[in-house]
């Protein structure tokens, strides 16, 4: 077994794994250079190009595992949705989900109708890989999905979306009962096609208190890992921001091991989950953009920390940043890689 998923089954190895969360991405010139000629959707949607863009971040690099060129919206497509990724504006849906009538519309395609593309990257990639680099597959929560199908758009505030939670909250639960099959169904399949760990994004969660969670989104996540923890045995890794006043409500959840930001430290996130499961994270990725001297003292402390917790793998808190100078990358993995236990 690879250490990082020996890792995520809570067996501490001789040093932490590493992987980046947008490990492929525009911080790449090989990755500029493809997408120069490709829209973000040509690219996810051509099984050949989201393969290779998987691939170049583990060329450079002595990653621990490799995460599937896709987006969490690219499914939401197949449901009705126009996405569009929009320079300089990110995702766009010009037709958001906004009364009953447009929750009753959105259609609920299998897997293999819907994303064939990404289904048979993940073939592609596995083929590449071989045994030694685990891939990793991954889905948006129902949460921070019903975020862009209600906005439209980046979620900013989330005025629209907490709008309809309280006030229109028959749809509500209405759009979260057909995003948590269409989420299960989607990781499963990527586990099914090669996958050998899965990772779910709730990127938008930490903009709720610990009520509104209970209430609205709490019954839905947990049917989502359930679901999924029963029909494959690989682990499953949750991953939110600005989350540390929910997590002894997310501790609840049968994830395998939890995604922490920069916010906090591993050992806080360790003591308010209040249980020891494996930690991944969590270098800041603004600081990773800066000085090498700067990142290799976080990348150290966080080392340190890590060393202090069942299990860890090492990772950013959120995604690495489009100004993020390769070299630091490499240094960070060379140094991760160097530790000794
Ligand atoms: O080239 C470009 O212009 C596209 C930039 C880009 C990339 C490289 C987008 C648009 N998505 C992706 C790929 C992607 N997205 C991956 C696979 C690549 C990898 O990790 O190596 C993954 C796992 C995601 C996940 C994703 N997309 C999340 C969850 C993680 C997170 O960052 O919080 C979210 C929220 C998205 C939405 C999205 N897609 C793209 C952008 C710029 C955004 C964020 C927009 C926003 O801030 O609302």
């Amino acid at each position: 077994m690879s250490l990082f998923i020996e890792t995520l089954r809570g067996k501490r190895g001789s040093r932490p794994p590493i992987w980046l969360m947008r490990q492929a991405g525009r911080y790449l010139p090989e990755y500029r250079a493809l997408r120069e000629k490709n829209s973000m959707l040509q690219m996810v949607m051509t099984p050949e190009l989201a393969c290779e863009v998987t691939l170049q971040p583990l060329r450079r690099f002595p990653l621990d595992a490799g995460i599937i060129f896709a987006d969490i919206l690219t499914p939401l497509i197949g449901m009705g949705a126009n996405l569009e990724f929009k320079k300089g504006e990110g995702p766009v849906i010009d037709n958001p989900i906004r009364s009953a009538a447009d929750v009753a519309k959105l259609r609920l395609p299998s897997p293999v109708e819907n994303t064939p593309y990404t289904l048979d990257a993940i073939k592609l990639v596995v083929r590449e890989l071989g045994e030694k680099t685990p891939l990793i597959g991954f889905s948006g929560a129902p949460f921070t999905l019903s975020c862009y199908l209600i906005e439209g758009q980046s979620p900013g505030d989330l005025e629209r979306t907490k709008a309809m939670m309280v006030g229109d909250t028959a749809t509500w639960h209405a759009l979260q009962e057909k995003l948590v099959p269409l989420c299960v169904e989607y990781l499963v399949a990527q586990v099914e096609a090669g996958c050998r760990s899965l990772q779910l994004f709730d990127s938008w969660l930490g903009y709720l208190g610990p009520r509104e969670y209970e209430r609205f989104v709490q019954p839905y996540l947990t049917q989502v890992v359930s679901e999924v923890r029963a029909r494959v045995d690989v682990p499953l890794v949750f991953f939110a921001t600005g989350v540390s006043g929910l997590f002894p409500q997310l501790s609840k959840l049968n994830a395998s091991a939890f995604g922490v930001d920069w916010r906090i430290t591993l050992p806080q996130a360790r003591s308010l989950l209040g249980r020891d499961l494996p930690l991944q994270g969590n270098l800041d990725p603004q600081l990773l953009a800066g000085p090498w001297e700067y990142v290799e003292r976080c990348a150290r402390e966080i080392l340190a920390d890590g060393a202090t917790l069942p299990a860890h793998i090492f990772n950013l808190g959120h995604g690495v940043l489009p100004h993020t100078p390769p070299e630091n990358v490499q240094r960070l993995v060379e140094l991760v890689h160097s530790v000794q236990p």
